[in-house]
């Protein structure tokens, strides 16, 4: 059986990124339709070597639609969901709209892949936040072993979680600080070209950041554990590859030894873990492909069962568009008639 595909925000980073994951995964597609903003409707992309005129994104995009991916930011999903929803499409969401919704699964299929069976409550699917999905993939199976009970994370993201116009500005100011001129600061509120900025998304009133509180409440949502969490997540410059320094707290013993024994085997982790040789996860080593790298396994004799990582992933591949693709791949072979 084919599905017919809608991919909304089919000109974005993690859009065009998607396009790619059905081509190279060989999802079975029947027909294809790009969505996206009125000013870029009109365009000509591909999908497998035929052209596809980018649509404008209407209420009455989903006619025949069974699967629509989208990746056009929270205000159109929380606008088209429904409607797609209500002309029988499955909706993959890769926004924050929808991810806290109690109807709503939020989804990495390394780790609770089960929740896809209550996609029909609403007919939305919620892809988590690319810094929560990497982090999850890598605890998962140290937390079915020792039981995590707390989590603190810093993470040093990729500008390309901002997008296509992120990637250009570092680009241009990098070029630009090298040939002595000033930058030009109009993606983040400050120069991101050789510095750090402790600031991704919004502030809220407690200090912290949006990005950091998706952090901590997608993944108690996720693994479905109370676990305590504290995030602080920084924007490097780095075009693509989210990193992230991992602490975790266990209730059962968890060794050096078994922590890579157990990643070795897991599900979507590549253990990278060989500091003696130079040999651990890096942000270009992830950049264009799946897998979540995880290195730097050391215990944390500051508390009694404590255990450092340090994990890094493509934002743009698992931590977006591949996780989308991988969840309709379940949808369509388990659920979907
Ligand atoms: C970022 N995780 O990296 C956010 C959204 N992709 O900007």
């Amino acid at each position: 059986k084919q599905w017919n595909i809608a991919v909304v925000g089919a000109t974005g980073a993690v859009g065009s990124q998607m396009i790619e994951c059905l081509e190279e995964r060989d999802f079975p597609v029947g027909k294809i339709s790009y969505l996206a903003s009125a000013r870029s409707a009109g365009q000509v992309l591909e999908f497998k070597g035929k052209p596809v005129v980018v649509e404008e994104l209407t209420r009455n995009s989903f006619e025949g639609v069974d699967i629509a991916l989208f990746s056009a930011g929270g205000d159109r999903s929380r606008e088209f969901c429904p409607a797609a929803a209500a002309a029988g499409a499955v909706c993959i969401d890769n926004s924050s709209a929808w991810r806290m919704d109690p109807d709503v699964p939020l989804v990495v299929p390394e780790v609770n892949p089960q929740a896809i069976a209550g996609y029909g409550k609403k007919g939305i699917i919620a892809n988590p936040n690319c810094s929560t999905i990497q982090m999850v993939v890598a605890l998962k199976p140290l937390h079915d072993y020792a039981t995590i009970r707390r989590i603190v994370v810093s993470t040093y993201q990729a500008v390309s979680g901002t997008g296509s116009k992120a990637i250009a500005e570092l680009d241009r100011q990098v070029k630009g600080l090298l040939q002595g001129k000033s930058p030009d600061v109009s993606v983040y509120p400050h120069q991101i070209a050789f510095n750090c900025l402790p600031q991704i998304d919004s502030f809220e009133e407690s200090g912290y950041t949006k990005e950091e509180m998706k952090m901590v409440n997608e993944t108690r949502k996720i693994m479905a554990a109370d676990i305590r969490i504290t995030a602080t997540a920084v924007r490097v410059p780095v075009f693509y590859g989210h990193s992230e320094s991992v602490n975790i707290e266990t209730e059962k013993k968890l060794t050096v030894a078994k922590a890579r024994e157990l990643l070795k085997k897991a599900p979507g982790v590549k253990l990278v873990d060989d500091p003696a040789k130079g040999r651990y996860p890096m942000p270009m080593d992830a950049a264009g492909q799946d897998l979540t790298l995880v290195g730097r396994i050391r215990e944390d004799e500051s508390i009694e069962n404590g255990l450092n990582l340090w994990v890094v992933a493509d934002n743009i591949r698992k931590g977006a568009a591949t996780n989308a693709v991988q969840i309709a791949e379940i949808l369509v072979g388990k659920y979907l008639k």
